[in-house]
């Protein structure tokens, strides 16, 4: 808690253009949680580089994000909006924590076996440690809730795990952190490829479509987006990935229900469905593509933004870590 209020915290790594999936799976809910919790909401700037980055493109992405949060509606008065490598504390608590944290636990995790698949030819500590430092993110700031999706849950309960260890040996230290997994856009899928979701860092751009995108882009992209042969709208993601996908942008950019999608296109056709759909996530973009381009031309306003907010992330992260510290048995710093 800080203040009567409940901690959220949660990240997004600045790996590339944001796309719909999220726009939709993380920040629509951030949004929402904004006025009802102090929430932290962390650009990972540190977790990207356990792939590689080209750091001019790096660069431009974490700069963008900042500015797509604040343009998608996040208060940065209310929300702390901040860069993880601009808090150190970050880096200090995760070398605490990895001395908590077994080779078998991180062994097992999802993630690490699905990327270093992909990066086979840079299989870093850092990739194998990723987790480590995501708990240290979460538990800096005595977090209550952690918004993600589902990709997400196996990294949280390690984070648990590792808090609860900690607790047990040194009192407690560590409010123990729960995962907040929103129904609404929570997966979205890559247009050309329905079984596999729609990620930033995906190559083949006709799989995504980016916040930052054309309309007349986002219509062509709609329009080759991959259904079936069926002619028919109805939801089954099963049997019918691509068309599910589609209905579930669509109910998530309207606000409708998925049954009351399926009335709505009911006869009438993909070529006419995908217009529609095309045409309802150009409308969602077009304010948050025109903040962003006000918010380019504030320079001063975004570094003051930027000041302001790491003052006050590591603020609070400084309180938990100086515990944290005494706890494990460090001589005391002098001032
Ligand atoms: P990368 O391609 O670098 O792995 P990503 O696009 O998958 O990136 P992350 O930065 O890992 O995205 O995740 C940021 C947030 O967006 C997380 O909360 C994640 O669950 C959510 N998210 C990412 N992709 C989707 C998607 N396709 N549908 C819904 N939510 C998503
Ligand atoms: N691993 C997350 C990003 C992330 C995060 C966090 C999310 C890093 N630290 C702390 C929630 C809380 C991802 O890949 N989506």
């Amino acid at each position: 808690m800080i203040g009567d209020k409940k901690v959220i915290f949660s990240g997004m790594q600045p790996s590339g253009f944001m796309t719909l999936g999220n726009y939709l799976g993380a920040l629509n809910n951030w949004k929402k949680l904004q006025y009802d919790y102090n929430c932290l909401y962390c650009i990972v700037d540190m977790h990207a580089i356990t792939v590689r980055q080209d750091p001019a493109k790096f660069r431009k992405a974490g700069r963008d994000i900042l500015m797509q949060y604040i343009a998608s509606g996040l208060d940065p008065e209310k929300n702390i909006i901040y860069y993880q490598s601009h808090v150190p504390q970050h880096a200090e608590l995760s070398w605490i924590l990895n001395c908590f944290t077994y080779m078998g636990e991180l062994s097992r995790m999802t993630q690490f076996k699905e990327k270093s698949q992909k990066h086979s030819d840079n299989i870093n500590a850092g990739l194998f440690d990723y987790p480590v430092l995501m708990a240290a993110d979460i538990l800096l700031y005595q977090t209550d809730l952690v918004p993600v999706g589902e990709d997400q849950r196996q990294h949280l309960e390690l984070t648990r795990d590792i808090a609860e260890r900690f607790n047990s040996l040194y009192g407690d230290v560590f409010t123990i952190p729960e995962g907040y997994i929103g129904k609404v856009g929570a997966r979205i899928m890559a247009l050309q490829d329905p079984t596999k979701k729609m990620s930033k860092s995906d190559e083949n751009k006709n799989n995504t479509i980016a916040l930052m995108d054309d309309p007349k882009v986002i219509m062509n992209k709609f329009k080759k987006a991959i259904t079936d042969s069926e002619n028919e709208v109805h939801y089954d993601p099963e049997n019918k990935p691509g068309v599910s996908n589609l209905l579930g942008i669509y109910s998530a950019v309207t606000g409708k229900t998925i049954e009351e999608c399926e009335k709505e296109f009911a006869n009438c056709g993909y070529g006419n469905f995908k217009t529609s759909v095309g045409e309802a996530v150009v409308a969602n973009l077009e304010p948050i593509q025109k903040k962003f381009a006000d918010l380019q031309n504030n320079k001063d306003y975004i570094e003051s933004i930027i000041k302001k907010n790491t003052e006050r992330a590591s603020a609070i992260a400084t309180k938990t870590l100086s515990k944290v510290r005494k706890k494990v048995g460090f001589v005391e710093k002098i001032r």
